[in-house]
């Protein structure tokens, strides 16, 4: 059994999401972002950033696991299933999962911050992430042209990247004309287990879709960005 510490926004649908591809069992804890319980000294101990996702691997003495990105690799290895096992294919998977981890989620993440959340708008910084999030995409699309997933085969790496581009709306990130990008967002989409990992906790409306919870998210937000 794991341990699930969590909230519903890309870092932790990644993890989520893995869970549920991978058939392992699990319990949810919800971290309120908004409370502040990522930051209580409890919590720290699992997770010394105060950040979610953080798993604990009962099975393994209450090994707790940190970062996303390490959460994937250490499901995919306990399991031997989502990445390859030999050096080049194993390789491949890490390269796909280190873009997301320095640049996609970090990118967007700051895209976020400026474009939805800062009181002040600085067009610099916000065209900044935004072109920056755009020209990765155009990566992601250029790969995507020539395999049908990031590392060849379905991995964490697609897990990992996925659960940020499709929110590229909140973003404010075009993906006009990435047709492969569009390709693979929309299979991904149609996978039970992607579709089951975004519940986890629970389910959050398309906050683009109308301007008051827009506002309202981006306000509660805020709060811990000023933090
Ligand atoms: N590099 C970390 C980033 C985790 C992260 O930024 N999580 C966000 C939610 S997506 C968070 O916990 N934010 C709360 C805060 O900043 O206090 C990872 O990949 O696990």
């Amino acid at each position: 059994m794991i341990d699930l510490y969590t909230s519903p926004t890309p870092n932790g649908h990644k993890a989520s999401i893995a869970l549920e591809e991978l058939g392992l069992p699990y319990e949810v804890h919800t971290i309120n972002l908004m409370a502040g319980d990522q930051k209580k000294p409890e919590y720290l101990k699992l997770n010394p950033n105060g950040r979610i996702p953080t798993i604990v691997d009962r099975d393994a003495g209450d090994f707790a696991v940190f970062e996303s990105g390490a959460i994937l690799i250490y499901l995919a290895e306990k399991t031997g299933k989502l990445m390859p096992t030999d050096a080049k294919g194993r390789s491949q998977v890490i390269q796909w999962l280190m873009f997301q981890m320095g640049g996609i989620g970090p990118m967007m993440g700051q895209a976020n911050v400026f474009f939805r959340y800062f009181p002040e708008k600085i067009q610099p910084a916000i065209d900044r992430y935004q072109n920056e999030c755009r020209r990765l995409f155009e990566v992601l699309n250029g790969r995507l042209g020539e395999s049908e997933y990031l590392a060849g085969e379905y991995s964490i790496a697609d897990i990992a990247n996925w659960s940020w581009v499709r929110t590229y709306k909140w973003s404010g990130v075009s993906i006009d004309g990435l047709e492969h990008l569009q390709r693979w967002l929309g299979a991904l989409a149609e996978r039970p287990a992607c579709q089951r990992g975004l519940d986890v906790p629970m389910r959050m409306p398309d906050l683009t879709a109308d301007h008051k919870s827009t506002e309202e998210f981006a306000k509660n937000a805020r709060t811990i960005v000023q933090r």
